[in-house]
């Protein structure tokens, strides 16, 4: 019979009924042991001796393979496949037990179902893990409430083929690494096995040094192609509380049968930053120079000789100080113009590692409270910068300029010179500077004025006019007005005493 289904209903003795009934017919695809068989056809033969007509509806079990391969399987690699349990019956199927019988854990049961409906299907989910190259098999043991058929099984066949392997680097160092950076190795995980390599877990072991990262994606599962290789970037960075040394293990674990787990030590020193010591500087004037000491700078691991670098955090607007030379352990710096200098040291160790930097300031303080100055743009211009307490004339006597017996005015006590301004330094052509101090300001308001006393028949006599104010070293402020031609007087700024406030008056006349 090629029918694979069995009757049902059987109708002894009705109106053009067959005389007997049919055997069931063996099911294709199907074992059914002799006692189960048995079993069955009494069944039909208690039912065709009954009286009246009996309709019993029974599940009835039916695989279409009997025989489950999963073929060549990478060792390891897992594979999946569904075994088809169909019901022929007009009843549901339960599905009672699945089990698996193998030795260790080759094979696996990952799903069941609980029930078949009546014509329809289901699927077992089996799984093939193979731990080695060698071939396994298992039978499938399926109980349902077929009563014909209570036992079905299926014979389960697979063979662990190609297999992964891995090697990785003995070991990574990380030697000298400056304090406060970080340095980068490549963790060479190659796959030279048969079969793709599946990396299950990349990470650090317990008690790894904090100073250790990984800088790539760790995520996993992640399969490395057989014949290729992964990079896998970490990092090494000690900072200022890192211990001298670090310890660190970075574990894989994998595809490969022989190396479930591989560890790859992982070491790194740090090479402690040197210290920058700058020696303190005295206050100081405008125009002194200063040494600049950093022989006290240190490098704790002993990694000489060191070198220096220099430079100047701030300085005074205009001021084209350097310290010089920029790369030894002494420089000299000369305060060329008055008011504040940062002076800034680094120094490297032997082997590279700069320090953080060192600072030092150094304070070009005049004597004089109050001191302005006049440069220009122009060789050929001659200006001439003018002082006076409010309510005096320019160019009269208590003007403070280039004139005769005007370069210190007596002003305040006529019987002292200590409360008189000078007009320190003039500059007959050439861009200046024309400097005025006033050593003890007497409070009250003072004028600014630049007059352009000649032009010595330039082509072009506009000139960039530059006034700065320091107000006890300090610039305080800088006003700046092109001036068209010889004569004109720029009316620059009041300066107002203690306060030392600039107001702009900014006016040609
Ligand atoms: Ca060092
Ligand atoms: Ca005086």
């Amino acid at each position: 019979m090629k029918s694979g289904r069995r009757i049902l209903r059987a109708i002894p003795g009705g109106p053009g009924a067959p005389a007997s009934v049919p055997a069931a017919p063996l099911r294709r695809a199907r074992r059914l042991s002799v006692p189960a068989l048995l079993a069955s056809l009494m069944l039909v033969a208690a039912a065709a001796c009954g009286e009246g007509e009996t309709v019993t509806a029974q599940p009835q079990i039916e695989l279409p393979a009997l025989a489950v391969d999963f073929g060549d399987v990478p060792v390891l690699n897992r594979k999946s496949l569904e075994v088809e349990v169909r019901n022929l019956g007009r009843a549901p199927l339960l599905i009672e037990e699945v089990a698996l019988e193998s030795a260790a854990s080759v094979f696996t049961v990952e799903s069941v179902p609980e029930s078949v409906g009546p014509g329809e299907s289901g699927t077992i989910g089996l799984a093939f893990e193979p731990p080695r190259l060698e071939s396994f098999e298992a039978l499938l043991r399926i109980r349902s409430d077929d009563a014909a058929s209570p036992l079905v099984e299926v014979s389960v066949t697979g063979r662990g083929f190609t297999v992964g392997r891995i090697e990785v680097p003995a070991a990574l160092e990380f030697p000298d690494v400056c304090e406060g950076t970080g340095e980068l190795r490549r963790l060479k995980v190659r796959s030279t096995g048969t079969a793709d390599l599946v990396l299950e877990r990349i990470g650090f072991a317990e008690g790894s040094s904090p100073e250790f990262g990984f800088l790539t994606s760790t995520r996993t599962p992640v399969t490395v192609p057989a014949g290729k290789e992964l990079l896998i970037t970490l990092r090494y960075a000690p900072g200022a509380g890192s211990p001298a040394a670090a310890e660190g293990v970075v574990v894989i674990e994998s595809t490969d049968p022989d190396r479930r787990k591989v560890e790859v030590p992982l070491s790194g020193t740090m090479n402690r930053a040197p210290v920058a010591v700058v020696g303190e500087l005295p206050i100081s004037a405008p125009g002194a120079t200063v040494t600049l000491d950093g022989s006290a700078s240190s490098d704790p691991d002993g990694h000489a000789p060191l070198t220096f670098a220099w430079s100047l955090q701030a300085s005074p607007i205009g001021s084209t100080a350097r310290p010089s030379p920029g790369d030894a352990p002494q420089a000299e710096l000369s305060l060329d113009l008055p008011g504040e200098y940062v002076v800034q040291l680094q120094v490297e160790d032997a082997l590279g590692c700069r320090s953080p930097p060192a600072f030092a300031e150094v304070l070009a303080k005049p004597a004089e409270k109050l001191v302005v100055e006049l440069v220009w743009d122009k060789h050929e211009s001659d200006l001439d910068l003018h002082l006076v307490p409010e309510g005096e004339e320019f160019f009269g006597p208590h003007d403070c300029y280039f004139a005769e017996g005007n370069m210190q005015p007596n002003w305040g006590d006529p019987g002292s010179s200590d409360d008189d301004p000078v007009l320190a330094r003039d500059a007959l052509t050439g861009f200046g500077p024309e400097i005025i101090t006033y050593a003890e300001p007497a409070p009250g308001r003072y004028r600014v004025m630049a007059h352009f006393y000649s032009d010595h028949r330039a082509s072009d006599p506009t000139t960039m006019a530059t006034v700065r104010v320091y107000v006890f070293g300090a610039l305080r402020s800088e006003l700046r007005r092109e001036l068209p031609r010889q004569r004109v007087q720029w009316m620059v700024a009041s300066i107002d005493w203690p306060s030392g406030a600039v107001t702009p008056i900014d006016t040609l006349e």
